[in-house]
């Protein structure tokens, strides 16, 4: 009888990819056990322990009395308030109590920022957070997110005002969203490239799934909201048709922006969610979700716009505002801004003939 192959396994290298959690990944790529490089890490720390509880919390959320639902409140957007979005957004405030180091949380759940005063002497951070990306979704078990982006906390904001939020998207110390999926995810940016770490029940732990992400160039997937076609700019709908008739192309929009992005992160794309009639800039807001995710897929080799201008130079003039926003793989943002420009220059050349009372 023949002997039976013997595969070596290689210990070395299984345990050390099953040890490299996100708290340890931090210090690497800093190089560096300094304050600010410690900082960085326990911040990642507790945004991953508010992933975990939410991830558990989604888990059971069927199984359990009064978790989903609306809850009768309508937040500063004018939006209905689910149930799970209070639980998230509380979730993130938990994590940061007496942790030194976040003084102040902004979200979309919450019209004014949010001061733990026992972190305010020492805590330098803020931390800016869609505690639940998707919420439509909650109801029927599809994927959800969460996303957050890190800034410093410039002087004492005595007014209360936060006006030292209102700057540009390279001001973000680090971003990045939790995928809440078949599996749990979370993909971050420090600034040195985009990793993903995956949820390991049995070990309560992230662990590293794939470093130094890259967007693909080109991708196939092209992600809106198409109800909203009449609504659009002619421009936008020009580019719709295009890929309607062009081969190569297919729609996915989840309802949940971060699963979208995920997506178009790993296989490229497109995601848009352009101004509408109804909605001139749109629907998603610049500091906790446009910002974050152009830092990211910039990070991985992406792109992100408004349309006329890139998302990382929009200075916002106010917490909760919002942005058109076009991201994802560099081809097809750019194929997208195409047929913005061009709709705007004939738009232009047309004004002239009119002034100058030339026939149209
Ligand atoms: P919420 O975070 O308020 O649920 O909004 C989710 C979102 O901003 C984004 O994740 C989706 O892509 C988009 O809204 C869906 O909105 P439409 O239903 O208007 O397409």
């Amino acid at each position: 009888m023949a002997e039976a192959v013997q595969h070596p396994i290689d210990y070395e290298s299984a345990l050390g990819r099953d040890c490299t959690t996100l708290s340890r990944h931090v210090l690497q790529q800093l190089q560096s056990f300094s304050a600010d490089a410690q900082d960085l890490s326990a911040l990642m720390s507790r945004i991953a322990l508010a992933g975990k509880l939410i991830s558990r919390h989604l888990s059971r959320a069927g199984l359990m009395e009064g978790v989903l639902g609306f809850t009768g409140d309508v937040n500063v957007q004018g939006e209905s308030v689910k149930k799970l979005d209070v639980y998230a957004n509380d979730v993130f405030i938990s994590v940061f109590k007496q942790s030194g180091l976040v003084c102040r949380l902004a979200s979309e759940e919450m019209e004014k920022p949010y001061y733990i005063p026992e972190n305010c002497p020492i805590g330098r951070y803020t931390l800016l957070y869609d505690p639940i990306d998707g919420s439509s979704n909650t109801d029927i078990n599809m994927s959800l997110g969460s996303i957050f982006a890190i800034r410093q906390q410039e002087g004492n904001d005595l007014d209360g005002e936060a006006k030292d939020l209102l700057q540009l998207g390279s001001k973000q110390i680090a971003a990045g969203y939790i995928l809440y999926g078949p599996s749990t995810m979370l993909v971050y940016s420090i600034g040195k490239g985009v990793h993903s770490f995956t949820l390991d029940p049995s070990l309560g732990e992230f662990i590293l799934s794939e470093e130094n992400i890259q967007l693909p160039q080109h991708g196939s997937v092209y992600s809106v909201n198409e109800g909203n076609f009449w609504q659009w700019d002619e421009s936008i709908r020009e580019y719709i048709r295009y890929v309607h008739r062009t081969e190569g192309y297919t729609a996915r929009y989840s309802g949940a922006m971060v699963g979208d992005i995920h997506r178009i992160l790993v296989q490229g794309g497109v995601f848009l969610y352009p101004g509408t009639v109804k909605k001139p800039e749109g629907k998603i807001r610049l500091l906790y979700e446009s910002a974050p995710l152009a830092f990211l897929v910039e990070q991985a080799g992406g792109r992100a716009i408004t349309g006329t201008q890139d998302i990382m130079d929009v200075v916002p003039e106010k917490l909760h505002q919002r942005t058109p926003l076009i991201i994802g793989s560099k081809d097809d943002v750019a194929l997208v801004e195409s047929f913005i420009q061009r709709h705007a220059q004939a738009q232009e050349e047309k004004n002239i003939r009119a002034q100058a009372r030339i026939p149209q």
